[in-house]
């Protein structure tokens, strides 16, 4: 584990993943205090002078949802075209009080926002390419043009959407930091020990704020 390293306002963003009330306590798919991530991120979000936010957000009925596959409860696994997929309790529906992002995020320097679960039969954890792992969300070209070359991440989950967005930053060459202060996970049977595991073999910089600890 590291300590955050120094922020370059020019070359560096702060991507705030899924900070949603669904992800929240009270949410439909509540991470184990999903809330206590939101005034560490408005704290750190002040080193840097461009935020990418993202907003899981989902049709209803999407086909990761357990409730669009009959006999199926959520947190099994199945196989989809694209390979295996996780099914999840219904989550993070488009303009539902779930699927906003937590009032209390300070989002006055957030520049752009990325939707994405939208397709109805394919699910997307990273914020740079939907599960199918084919389908890119548009984010690795936006930042190349404004000339970014490493993105801090944070937010909700640790082991799913940040993860896999801090796994495919290093495939597209950028630099990634994850901000392990200012994430929480969903642990199912053991991801979050893999997420970590994975994520250091691919060179991410796991890094934790030592005062804190
Ligand atoms: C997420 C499961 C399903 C996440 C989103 O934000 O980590 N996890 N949809
Ligand atoms: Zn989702």
């Amino acid at each position: 584990m590291s300590t955050i390293p120094e922020v370059d306002p020019h070359r560096d963003v702060l991507v705030v993943i899924d900070v949603q009330n669904d992800f929240c306590p009270g949410g439909a798919l509540a991470v184990a205090d999903g809330d206590a991530v939101v005034p560490v991120i408005n704290t750190l979000a002040q080193r840097f002078e461009h935020l990418v936010l993202t907003q899981d957000w989902h049709p209803p009925g999407h086909h990761s949802f357990a409730g669009a596959h009959p006999g199926r409860t959520p947190f099994e696994t199945v196989e989809f075209a694209y390979g295996p997929q996780t099914l999840w309790p219904d989550h993070c529906v488009q303009g539902t009080p779930g699927a906003a992002l937590h009032a209390g995020l300070d989002l006055a320097r957030a520049q752009l926002l990325i939707r994405k679960g939208f397709r109805p039969d394919i699910d997307s954890y990273s914020v740079f390419y939907e599960n199918d792992r084919a389908s890119p969300t548009g984010l690795a070209g936006y930042l190349r043009e404004r000339g970014f070359s490493r993105v801090f991440l944070c937010g909700l989950a640790t082991d799913y959407c940040v993860a896999w967005s801090a796994l495919d930053a290093r495939r597209l060459h950028f630099d990634a930091v994850v901000l392990l202060d200012a994430c929480r996970a969903i642990d199912l049977d053991g991801s979050l020990g893999r997420a970590l595991q994975v994520m250091r073999e691919a060179g991410v910089v796991l890094a934790q704020d030592s005062e804190a600890h």
